[in-house]
């Protein structure tokens, strides 16, 4: 059941996707209150109630006991302390005494007060905005009827299911070589070598540097015949050039974010001064999308889209200001205040509430200040792009992933997780992470494995690695400043060979559950306690989830650890794996137990009833067999399960495309 309630004259986020009509009377549960021009939203926790939701946001699987705010921010620091990150997943579902999920649709700020000023109170501050209550039996039917609700979530070709490999620095055609060949002769399994702003020319969308890639097609053809996809970046903001085809496409068109007199906004991110493209607006959008095709003609099928929250490193008007004031204090004696004042003015220039605040967009014919619409932007990049990739090549599937995001974007592109950071808190963030993108439709996510910024170590790697293979985006990807973390780099090379080529045996069963979850709109990561609704262990478990319908899993997250602690919820068949083979299978009761996990292998869980399909671990996605599958089965009676046999490309042929397997105990 779903209640729908409007609170002043929300923009049209287009987050949902089924026409719902206002209902009558005023929203249940909450009291509603006005205070300075926002609505507060408030609801009295039980003491036993927990909240998830929320979808890319910091700490636990319960949010309860602390603060966030949906306003995307790029800000590569995440610590515990932070309160947004890059996307705005405003849906929350409350879970105990009463049982109900909340949708706060809309463009602007919106913050969670979960039991961070007063324990018992969860208090949702936001002005113009839907609010969407929905109501029914169990969690997991509440999420499906909101996932109903926002649409189906974006399923990526097959490929995209492989591992990639990714590093800011890799600057030209040999470093690209070297990858592919450091697998190849390592005999790890490789689909995707990732190309950040380094292949472009002056860091200007769309275009390739020719020196460092003298012929991309042929080297994209090349790689792609032996199962490899290169996937290049794309920024959200376009080089000022005279001359850029597609900047004097932008300025000509007038597909540009504007100041409040409607000229063109300048700011400026990697290729220095540029203009945002306004995605905002039907027509940008399209433009912006169709600049696609230049790496799509080149044989190009995969893209991350990044600095789209947007970021903003400066603006030239504010930097003049700073650089004047910096100047004005020249010669004096500054005490500490002083020179915190001088530094500040520096630091505070990028993603600057005041640029924020003088950019503007096209809605509806009329100018509206970005402020209003922050976190819509990333998420109509990535629409862009999915929508003329739909033109482009129809019921053709493309590889599409994005930083920043709102509710909706599920529907075109996944996301990743950002820049976190090469810390053992990041991987257990990063496990925390996954249902809550779920429950807001977004399936085809994945972090930065091994951690982005700071140097990893080979444990942090591979046990980062073994819950990374679970995920649907797995790619080890860093920034350029820290020590190379290339799954050939380290010692001990067979625990990564083990490790990636469970990956690749896992895959039948995981493609299977991804698919299915998206076409039916389901949690593919869910919190014990969805399923084992009346175990009141189940509920305090942060860092073990189900994937999919048959498995639990239970990563191992701290340095040094020789195992873990891990509860079942019901009895469950524990499983040993390594590079493929299992070598080590026994069934345990309910209860609490320490299992050892030796860092070179895959420990995991079958649910009782359930089967488990495996494949031999493969080079690449494009070489797996499929046609001798073998099953591990905890079944008392004959079960059936279907697996995903599509092409791996087309969208429409999907539903039809489920091989079913009846199995015997
Ligand atoms: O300002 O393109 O999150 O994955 O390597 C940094 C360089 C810009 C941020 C992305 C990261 C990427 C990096 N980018």
């Amino acid at each position: 059941m779903i209640g729908k309630y409007r609170f002043g004259t929300p923009f049209a986020t287009d987050a949902i996707v089924r026409e719902c009509a206002l209902s009558k009377g005023a929203l249940p549960r909450f009291r509603v209150e006005e205070k300075e021009g926002n609505v507060l939203f408030s609801y009295t926790l039980d003491k036993k109630d927990c909240v998830f939701g929320l979808g890319e946001q910091v700490r636990g699987i319960n949010k309860r006991g602390w603060l966030y705010v949906s306003y995307n921010e790029d800000d590569p620091e995440i610590y515990e302390s932070r309160t947004s990150l890059y996307g705005s997943h405003n849906f929350i579902l409350v879970s105990g005494k009463e049982t109900f999920g909340v949708f706060f649709d809309t463009a602007g700020k919106v913050t969670f007060d979960v039991g961070y000023t007063d324990s018992d109170e969860l208090v949702v501050t936001a002005r113009d905005v839907d609010v969407y209550l929905i109501e029914e039996e169990s969690a997991l039917e509440i999420v499906h009827t909101f996932r109903g609700l926002i649409g189906r979530s974006y399923i990526p070709p097959k490929w995209a299911f492989g591992f990639g490999q990714s590093k800011w620095g890799y600057k030209n055609e040999t470093d690209i070589r070297e990858v592919y060949e450091g697998f190849e002769k390592n005999n790890m399994p490789l689909d995707m070598i990732y190309m950040d702003i380094d292949y472009m020319q002056d860091y200007k969308d769309f275009s390739v540097n020719k020196e460092r890639f003298p012929d991309l097609p042929a080297l994209s053809a090349e790689l792609k015949e032996k199962g490899v996809y290169l996937v290049p970046i794309i920024d959200a903001a376009i080089k000022e050039e005279k001359g850029y085809t597609v900047y004097e496409e932008c300025l000509k068109g007038g597909y540009y974010c504007t100041d409040a007199q409607g000229k063109p906004y300048t700011v400026a991110v990697w290729p220095g001064e540029s203009l945002l493209p306004d995605v905002l607006d039907p027509a940008s959008r399209h433009w912006f999308g169709s600049q696609y095709k230049t790496l799509l003609d080149m044989g190009i099928e995969g893209f991350w889209n990044d600095m789209n929250e947007p970021a903003i490193f400066y603006s030239p008007g504010r930097l003049a200001q700073a650089i004047d004031y910096v100047a004005s204090v020249k010669g004096q004696n500054l005490d500490t205040h002083a020179y915190n004042k001088v530094m500040g003015a520096v630091t505070s220039l990028h993603n600057s509430p005041e640029d924020y605040a003088g950019l503007h967009h096209k809605i509806g014919g009329k100018r509206v200040s970005h402020e209003k619409v922050h976190n819509l932007y990333g998420y109509n990049m990535t629409r862009g792009a999915s929508e003329y990739f739909a033109e482009y090549a129809p019921d053709r599937r493309y590889l599409l992933f994005s930083r920043s995001s709102y509710i909706g974007a599920h529907r075109y592109g996944g996301i990743w997780t950002g820049d976190n950071g090469s810390w053992w808190s990041h991987l257990k963030l990063n496990v925390a992470q996954m249902p809550g993108m779920d429950m807001c439709g977004f399936l085809f996510t994945g972090a930065d494995l091994g951690g982005h910024g700071w140097d990893t170590t080979e444990d942090l790697m591979l046990r980062w690695l073994a819950f990374g293979i679970f995920t649907p985006l797995m790619r080890n990807h860093a920034t350029y400043w820290v020590r190379p973390q290339e799954c050939y780099v380290f010692k001990n090379k067979d625990a990564f060979r083990n490790i990636l080529g469970m990956r690749y045996s896992l895959l039948p069963y995981l493609y299977s559950e991804f698919v299915r979850a998206a076409l039916n709109n389901r949690m593919l990561f869910k919190p014990l306690c969805f399923e084992y609704t009346q175990d009141e262990r189940a509920r305090t478990v942060e860092d073990q989830l189900l994937v999919g319908d048959s498995l639990m899993i239970a990563p191992v997250v701290e340095q040094n650890a020789e195992g873990r602690y891990v509860y079942l919820p019901e009895r469950m068949k524990l499983i040993r794996m390594k590079a493929g083979d299992r070598y080590s299978e026994s069934v345990l009761e309910k209860g609490e137990y320490y299992i050892p996990v030796a860092l070179d292998e895959v420990v995991f869980f079958l649910r009782e009833g359930k089967v488990l399909p495996l494949a031999k671990p493969a080079k690449n996605v494009k070489s797996l067999d499929e046609d001798h599958l073998s099953w591990i089965k905890f079944i008392s009676e004959e079960t059936t399960y279907d697996v995903c046999r599509d092409d791996g490309f087309t969208l429409s042929a999907l539903e039809k495309s489920f091989m079913r397997y009846t199995l015997k105990p």
